[in-house]
Order: C-alpha cells, then structure tokens, then sequence
C-alpha cells in the first residue's frame, strides 16, 4: 500500500529560507571522481555492468562511504544498496497505520559499455553527501531520508532494463528473469548469485514502500546549455520500446551465388536499417529511433550471412506516435523479407509508457530554484530513467543539471562543478522540506 505523500505547504513552516551551510566543492567532484575508477575502462570512460566484479567493488565501497558518513547501510536481494537516515521515531512500518514512509533520492550505479562519469552516479553520490550534510548541520529528520544506489538500469549487459526500480516497486520478480543471458551466455541467475545475491539474500525489495522518490540526474541533452538554464524540472519522461530483430537468410559462396539467388540476411537487415531512419526522419521530432548494434553469422567476409540480428530503440512522449511507428517499422520489415526470401522474427525486451512526474513536487522544486535564484526550465525528458518506473508506486520527480555540449553515453560525457552544485544545492532543499518540515 502507498500514501500519497502530502506535500501541501506547511502553514507558517517556510523555514527552507534556512542559510545553506557551503558544502566543500572539491567533494561533490572528488567523489564524482572516485567513483568513476571502479570500471575505468581503456577508452577513458566507465564500464560497470550489473553483478560484474567493478559492480561489486562500487556497491560495496558505497556502502563504507554511507557508514563513514552517518547512514546505515543495506542490501536487498536484488543489489540495490540503500542508505538510511532514520527519522527521530523509529521508522514505523506500514502496520502501525502512523507509517512515515521514507523519502528516498539516488539512481542507478550501472553504466553503458565506455560510458561517462555522471549518469547515474551523480544522483548517488549527490544523495549520500545531502543526507550526510543535512544529519550534520540539522539532526535527525522528522521523516526517514534514504539514498538508493539502484543495481542497474541501462540494460547493457542482459536484454532487460530498470531491474533496480522493478524489482524495489515489486513490477519485476527475479524469476522472470532468471533464464535471461547476457551476451557472453551467463544467467542472470548465475550472475545474482555470483555477486551474492538472490532469493533471502538481503531484504525483500518489494516490502521498500517510499513517501516519494526524487532522482538528481544529468541531462544528457543541451536543452539547457542551449536555453542557459541551470536547472531542469522534468515533466515527463519519454515512453521507450526497445527490440531485437533477427533476419534468417541462408549461407552461401561470396563468389559463386549470383545476387539474384541470395537469401543475404545481412543485406535485408541493411535494408531495414535504413528503413527505419528514412520512418523516423518522416514522423519528425521528437520521435527517435536507434539501431546500435547489429551483429551477423557467420560473420566472415567470404560467406552470404546466414543470419543476422539488430538492436532498435524507439522514444516518444505520446503513446499513440510510438504504436503507429512500430507498426509502420514491422509492416516494412516483413515487406523487404517477403521480396528477398528471408525469415524475420524479433522479441520486444523492453516497453515503458510516456510517464508524466509528479506536479505537486515540481511545484516545489519550482519554488526551491526561484527562491536560491537558480534559472530553471521544465522539460522533458528524452532518456529513460528509473522515476518512470517509480512513478508508479509512489510521488516521483527528477531534477536535471546540464551536459556539457549535451554529450552522454561516451567518455566525454561532463557537467560543471558549478552546475552540480546546483543540482545539489536544490536537492537538499527539497529534502529539507520534506525530512524536516512539520
Ligand atoms: O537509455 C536511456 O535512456 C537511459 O540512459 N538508460
Ligand atoms: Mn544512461
Ligand atoms: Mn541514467
């Protein structure tokens, strides 16, 4: 069960007029930093992929970094790693009907393949220094503040996504996904359990029932670069369809088979490839389509393909452009395996609707950035993030800072002191206001 999390304005309780105490810059960035060296990979970025060994080592360091500053930290049974400030009272459970459910920020510690430093972990670590800075310069909140390092929401290592998010909302079971491999042909059950979790292993995430969920994250965009804005208040998050479509044709000499009589699977999957850029430039802004990664058999540069199989990645605000477009892609692809002789199959791995945020909460974030004289700007958000999941269990909001030159998923990926700062600097408010506020 969820309450609505009241966020109506306290009479007479406008104290987050209260002076910020400045928080040492260097250790926003610092940490930022030190962060990124679990999962350096070769090309300057960060590799972490759920349940690897730099995941571990970053789980596990941030669970000393809670401890060393103030928090108790804890495992649930699918990774996620959560931080508690606990409130005056202990924290009561939904039971005792006078439930103060937790206030929970942070994001997710997983990362893309050569990905930057920012995403995902900046709402982490800003999360953790928030609640360590506000235990230190205000006590003990009224209501239970939690940071959560979410196990993984890119998707990069097994064809799912939002894991942390759906297995804490209860959306996701373990044993729906158990069987599923990653591209080396490792279980996800295998890699749960090699990582040291699984059923009775930490606690039970679908018990976590959360007051409201707010994720600091980078933009990923240059929306406020290019409208020199500080500070993003999402308004809603894109609706996302992710497949992988496989074209089966028939192997076949290089030098012997006349074009006519080739079943090219490679070729047809060519064709679909452009067909789906040639759809997604008709429909227009902002529908995106993404085709990042197409692998073939048997792969050698001699032989007609056999087979051969392609990522898609769909993104819209409106549900209706998304249907019409996926229908559009499939009637094409089936057309162009019709005229060349192959066979077409795909599997949808992820589906997630447009999802509005929280308007009460915005209203706050709002408020917080014009009283700091912090420029903000309310968006959308053209990533997919885990407060759409959340969105659906309890308050949600997301508040963005800028990328640099809008750059992300790469090495280059980068925000401004200042502008984490920023985001902090608001984050803490707006925990304030709901930690510590009658
Ligand atoms: O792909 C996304 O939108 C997010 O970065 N996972
Ligand atoms: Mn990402
Ligand atoms: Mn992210």
């Amino acid at each position: 069960m969820m309450t609505e999390f009241d966020v109506q304005p306290q009479p007479g309780a406008d104290k987050t007029n209260m002076s910020l105490p400045e928080l040492e810059l260097v250790e926003l960035q610092a940490m930022l930093d030190w962060l990124s060296t679990y999962g350096a990979d070769s090309q300057g970025g960060v590799t972490r992929l759920l349940y690897d060994n730099a995941w571990s080592e970053a789980q596990h360091a941030l669970a000393k970094q809670m401890t060393e500053k103030g928090l108790v930290p804890a495992f649930d049974q699918a990774g996620n790693l959560y931080g508690t400030l606990s409130s005056k009272e202990s924290v009561s459970s939904a039971q005792d009907g006078v439930a103060t459910y937790p206030i929970v920020t942070g994001s997710h510690i997983d990362s893309v393949v050569h990905g930057g430093k920012y995403d995902g972990a900046y709402g982490i670590v800003a999360g953790i220094l928030a609640l360590e800075y506000l235990h230190k310069h205000f006590g003990r909140p009224k209501r239970t503040l939690q940071v959560v390092s979410l196990c993984e929401e890119e998707g990069s290592r097994f064809p799912f996504a939002y894991w942390g998010s759906r297995s804490i909302t209860g959306v996701t079971t373990l044993e729906e996904v158990q069987y599923l491999l990653d591209q080396q042909g490792v279980s996800f059950s295998e890699a749960i359990s090699g990582a040291g979790f699984g059923p009775d292993r930490g606690l039970k995430p679908a018990a976590q029932t959360y007051g409201a969920f707010i994720e600091l994250h980078i933009e990923q965009g240059q929306v406020l670069e290019r409208n020199s804005c500080s500070i993003g208040i999402v308004s809603d998050i894109v609706g996302q369809r992710r497949y992988s479509i496989t074209v089966k044709g028939e192997a076949n000499h290089a030098g012997t088979t006349p074009m006519s009589w080739r079943k090219d699977a490679l070729a047809g999957a060519a064709d679909m490839i452009v067909a789906v850029r040639r759809i997604a430039l008709q429909t227009g802004e902002p529908f995106v389509a993404t085709v990042g990664r197409i692998t073939a058999e048997p792969g050698v540069g001699n032989v007609v393909a056999a087979k051969a199989t392609f990522s898609l990645d769909i993104r819209h605000v409106r549900q209706e452009i998304l249907d019409r477009c996926w229908q559009e892609m499939l009637q094409t692809f089936s057309r162009i395996a019709g005229e060349e002789h192959l066979r077409l199959e795909w599997d949808e791995h992820l589906s997630v609707t447009p999802t509005p945020m929280n308007e009460k909460i915005r209203q706050d974030i709002q408020e917080i950035c014009e009283r700091e004289q912090i420029s903000y700007l309310h968006m959308p958000s053209g990533a997919g993030h885990d407060s759409q999941i959340f969105q659906s269990a309890c308050p949600t909001a997301m508040i963005f800072v800028p990328s640099q030159q809008g750059i992300s998923h790469n090495p280059r990926e980068f925000t401004t002191e200042a502008d984490l700062m920023n985001g902090f600097r608001v984050l803490v408010r707006l925990l304030y206001k709901y930690g510590y506020e009658d």
